[in-house]
């Protein structure tokens, strides 16, 4: 709810009518309103006058600008065919869709971002298993919530956010968490699996086996409902809990006590998190992680992982237009033939383009539209993305903000934020119309450039005449227009469980897959496989891995005082006996590095035993809006860290958490 004086903001609070967070508001919503004043946004369009990375622009006004991309585009489309353009987008923006227009109406089958380490992982393994993606029931009352590699309480994702778990929590829910940190909510937890980075899959794969061996599995629903069950028993065979222990670093009778009340629970619900996503068994954790949910009968069973049901609306499915992409365009996803389940999703992984740009093969691609991605911090390898951005004829990058990402710009565009456009926002559980309330002078919102880009590449066919008659065309399935749609505000979707019982699960079978053929045709495992425990050195004594903070978002907000205020440096969070054996005090700067001598991330020490001596806990997506050189302004981003070595087959998942890492103190050692 934004208080207006005048037509002018002046206060921003929750609505306690608002289905989903029942008027909770976190301090990234209070910072909405910093959002319109700081004086750092951008507020022209702006085009490179030095070398990339330098700073130097000149302004310009739009139409120069959109006339430069435009003209640009249209030569390289002509020269080396449209999938010399790509496009990029950052972690799930209410505009997603239209990216993906474009993309396809250009002809492109290169569109970039994240879903790799986000949550395409998840959603791509719950489609292989039961043919949709499923969100927990909070409102079912669950008995158990098994919170798995995902921090809700400071993180919102999929539409549910976390009040809806500390209610659950209040009426009697008890909480399992599995992570390597104790957070606020594993302390509160009835158990927490410290477990070791990287090793749920062992866990996952562990838990189903125990399952078996106990008959707590639903075996009438194994029955009338999954396929390939007698399979799935003896594959995990080789997942013992003594085994299982050593991998993970937990005690066989937590392991077996988790096991047992989940599975034993008459309703559970497993939040799966991006806290298993950035890694090389992504794919298969989550994947093991649907098995054990399916085979405990909780698949859209009240309190439990409930089936989403898109509204009739051309939202995030229809309104991309995935039939205006030629069928030998699509083919010619670059990482097609590499990570085949993310490609089934449209996407392209970072380190897959990042290399075909610098090495030209399998063909060129030349140009890049970036709308809202500051990748030069949030992609792993930071190295082959500047490599990749410095060696582009033409970059664009709408933001909102001079990052460092929109310093390796050709040209940069002006972006809106969310109070300054009008939207249609679809979660599961609601659609809102989201209204316009403010105006930054100068700055467009992504789906007007979007509109405006079309229009001079020759696309306007395949859009709209204005932003109107878009959000008229996307609601026209529920018999609305936009107009009228403000005055409702919001829909609640329709929640319906146990939905399979009249025509069976989305598969092909109409069953749960539990063992997947179709995986097999692809040349892949057809059940999950625990691949190798992140590697250890000791050189590099210690596991890195991270999550997301509560007070940021992503990459976003730390040039606003609302929101950085408090913290002004990136910490790493290290368990006393390590501070000990390092001779590290608390608030002191060191370097994380993974090879000796070679550049490390800065951060500032925390020592806390809420991590275990082995792990360290960084803060991810780091950098420094007042610094003079990209260099600086990334000395604490973890992605100077990662690389695209151990990644997942499937979906090209980068290994962020778990990464074997060494402490490199700069001052004179503790007395
Ligand atoms: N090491 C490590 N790396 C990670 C992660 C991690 O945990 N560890 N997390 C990964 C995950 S899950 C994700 S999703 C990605 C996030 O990666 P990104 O999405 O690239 O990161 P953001 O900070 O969200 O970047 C968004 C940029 O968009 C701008 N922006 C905000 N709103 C708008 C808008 O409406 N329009 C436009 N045009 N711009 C806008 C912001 O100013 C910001 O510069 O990072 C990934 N990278
Ligand atoms: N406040 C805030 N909210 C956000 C974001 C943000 O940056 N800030 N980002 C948004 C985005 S793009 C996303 S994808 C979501 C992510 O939200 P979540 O899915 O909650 O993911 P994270 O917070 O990245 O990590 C969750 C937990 O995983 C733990 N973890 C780290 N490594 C491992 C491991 O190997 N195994 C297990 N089991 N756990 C591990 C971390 O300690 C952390 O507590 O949040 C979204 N919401
Ligand atoms: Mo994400």
């Amino acid at each position: 709810m934004v208080e207006l004086s005048d037509g002018v903001p002046t206060d921003i609070h929750g609505d306690p009518d608002n289905p989903t967070s029942e008027g909770y508001f976190c301090i990234k919503g209070k910072a909405s309103l910093d959002l319109l004043r700081s004086p750092d946004r951008l507020t022209t369009p702006l085009m490179r006058t030095g070398p990339r990375g330098s700073g130097e622009f000149e302004p310009v006004s739009w139409d120069a600008a959109l006339d430069r991309i435009g003209s640009e585009l249209a030569a390289t489309i002509g020269r080396h065919g449209p999938e010399s353009v790509a496009l990029a987008q950052g972690t799930d923006r209410n505009y997603q869709e239209w990216v993906f227009r474009l993309a396809n109406a250009i002809g492109t089958p290169n569109v970039v971002g994240p879903a790799h380490v986000c949550f395409y992982p998840r959603v791509m393994a719950s489609i292989m298993t039961y043919g949709a993606f499923t969100f927990c029931d909070y409102d079912g009352d669950p008995e158990v919530v098994l919170l798995w590699g995902s921090n809700k309480p400071s993180t919102h994702s999929d539409g549910v956010i976390g009040i809806k778990l500390l209610r659950a929590v209040e009426r009697g829910s008890r909480v399992i968490t599995v992570d390597p940190r104790r957070t606020q909510t594993a302390a509160r937890s009835s158990l927490h699996l410290a477990i070791q980075p990287g090793t749920d899959c062992a866990l996952a794969l562990g838990m189903i086996k125990i399952v078996v061996d106990e008959g707590w599995y639903d075996h009438d629903f194994v029955a009338a409902h999954t396929s390939g069950f007698d399979e799935l028993v003896a594959h995990v065979k080789a997942y013992d809990i003594e085994r299982v222990a050593r991998i993970t670093g937990l005690a066989p009778g937590l392991i077996h006590e988790a096991t047992r009340s989940y599975a034993l629970a008459a309703r559970a619900c497993i939040e799966a998190g991006t806290g298993l996503s950035q890694n090389e068994n992504s794919f298969d954790t989550h994947r093991a992680i649907a098995l054990l949910a399916a085979i405990c009968g909780n698949i859209d069973a009240p309190g439990g992982d409930v089936i989403w049901e898109p509204m009739p609306i051309e939202g995030r499915r229809a309104f991309p237009r995935s039939d205006l992409l030629p069928e030998e365009q699509a083919k010619k996803r670059i990482g097609g033939d590499k990570h085949k389940i993310l490609s089934m999703s449209g996407w392209v992984a970072p380190g897959d383009l990042h290399e075909a740009i610098v090495t030209g093969s399998p063909y060129p691609i030349t140009s890049m539209l970036v709308f809202g991605s500051n990748m030069l911090a949030s992609h792993e390898n930071t190295e082959l993305v500047r490599q990749a951005m410095s060696k582009l004829d033409l970059v664009v990058v709408c933001d909102l903000f001079m990052t460092p990402t929109a310093r390796y710009a050709d040209v940069v565009l002006p972006t809106s934020s969310w109070l300054e456009r009008d939207q249609i926002v679809e979660f599961n559980s609601y659609i809102a119309a989201r209204r316009k309330i403010a105006t930054v002078q100068g700055c467009r919102s992504d789906e007007e450039i979007i509109l405006q880009l079309a229009e001079r590449l020759g696309l306007s066919e395949h859009f709209f005449p204005s932003l109107e008659a878009a959000l008229d065309a996307k609601l026209a399935g529920i018999e609305l227009t936009w107009e009228q749609f403000t005055k409702i505000g919001y829909i609640r979707n329709e929640k319906r469980y146990h939905k399979y019982r009249e025509g069976g699960f989305r598969t092909r079978s109409g069953r749960v897959n539990l063992m997947n053929n179709g995986l097999r045709s692809m040349g892949y495992e057809p059940f999950p496989v625990f691949r190798r425990p992140p590697e250890t050195d000791p050189a590099l004594p210690y596991l890195m891995t991270s999550a997301h903070p509560r007070q940021f978002y992503n990459t976003e907000f730390h040039q606003l005082p609302t929101t950085s205020r408090g913290q002004t440096t990136a910490r790493v969070t290290v368990h006393p006996d390590t501070a000990d054996r390092e001779g590290l005090t608390d608030g002191e700067e060191v370097d994380l590095f993974t090879r000796a001598g070679a550049r490390g991330v800065r951060m500032t020490v925390k020592i806390s035993d809420s991590v275990a001596p082995n792990v360290v806990m960084a803060d991810a997506g780091w950098w420094y809006p007042g610094a003079s050189s990209v260099d600086d302004s990334l000395r604490s981003s973890v992605n100077l860290l990662t690389d695209n070595d151990r990644s997942d087959v499937h979906m090209g998942s980068a290994t962020m958490r778990g990464v074997a890492v060494g402490i490199r103190r700069l001052g004179p050692g503790r007395g």
